[in-house]
């Protein structure tokens, strides 16, 4: 898999080297590229931001400067060199259209990919979506629909991700549309429901979440099946423990010690099922019914 991250802040990116996934760069699994925004901007001040139009605070990211770093990263040719009409039919597809000899948006709802219409439906299985042949580029926006599990384990099958790390008030809303136009499967989300200074953060989220799923990543492949967020039913996992049986006076549960591998898994089980009703009703509420048997039902 390559991996591609613009960022005005490349450095930061320099602790992926480090751990698991320095480890899986070593080994050929993936190539990681940090690039600067900044090496595409021909102002003496490198400047990547402006002020919004409308008005209000912050500042905005440049189109101009994104465009010409995304069709370098992409292998685009530069918009001087293709037909001016097919930019224009591209436009129209992804909601921009004609409005007094310009294109102007005509739906303002994020286009997201395949991916978040299988969040909102629940159940479609959408993995092969992404593939070996396809770009994905993936632009953190914390106005944008939430990235989860299901997104993740659908990008470890893509052969090339490209990351844009958003700064300020965000980048230009016509960045994502243009790439949409463009054939690009483009990816808009937000890790959560909080705000942070920029898209550096998210992505680091976003890429472990990802790169730990390409096969021959971990260690144990058994220990991706069995987690959190997982599988046909994505329950919150049980609880841990490990030896002393009893420390500080705490001992575990007993049947853990019985050697009665399917009690075990009960127990494990109906925890796993008790936990997730209490701490995150909202995944119960998205089960699949099928996923639940007579003995989970009980619980
Ligand atoms: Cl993707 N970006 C920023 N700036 N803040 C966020 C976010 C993304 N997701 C949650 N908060």
């Amino acid at each position: 898999m390559k991996i591609d991250i613009v960022s005005v802040f490349p450095e930061y990116f320099e602790v992926l080297n480090l751990s698991l996934l320095g480890k899986a760069q070593a080994k050929g699994l993936v190539e990681v590229t940090a690039h600067n925004l900044r090496d595409w901007t021909h102002d003496v001040h490198h400047s990547v931001d402006d002020t919004p139009v409308g008005g209000g605070a912050g500042m905005v990211m440049k189109p101009e400067v994104w465009a010409e770093c995304l069709d370098e990263l992409l292998g685009f040719a530069p918009p001087s060199q293709c037909d001016p009409a097919d930019a224009a039919d591209g436009a129209d597809s992804v909601g921009w259209s004609e409005q007094g000899g310009r294109l102007a948006p005509n739906d303002l709802l994020a286009q997201n990919g395949p991916t978040n219409q299988a969040n909102q439906d629940g159940q479609t299985d959408r993995i092969s979506q992404a593939d070996d042949c396809r770009p994905v580029l993936i632009l953190p926006n914390p106005s944008a629909p939430l990235f989860t599990q299901r997104d993740a384990t659908e990008l470890s099958h893509a052969g090339h991700l490209l990351f844009g790390c958003g700064r300020y008030e965000g980048y230009d809303a016509r960045i994502p549309a243009y790439y949409r136009g463009r054939g690009v499967d483009v990816r808009e989300y937000s890790i959560g429901d909080y705000v942070l200074n920029g898209g550096e953060v998210a992505v680091s989220v976003m890429l472990e979440a990802i790169t730990r799923l390409l096969p021959g990543f971990m260690g144990n492949p058994q220990s991706i099946v069995t987690e959190s967020y997982t599988g046909q039913d994505a329950l919150l996992e049980h609880r841990q423990y490990t030896k002393p049986a009893v420390w500080r006076g705490m001992a575990v549960p007993d049947v853990l010690l019985s050697g009665d591998h399917a009690k075990v898994d009960r127990f494990r089980r109906d925890e796993a099922l008790a936990r997730t009703s209490e701490i995150r009703p909202d995944l119960v509420e998205a089960l699949d019914c099928s996923a639940l048997s007579k003995a989970d039902r009980k619980t």
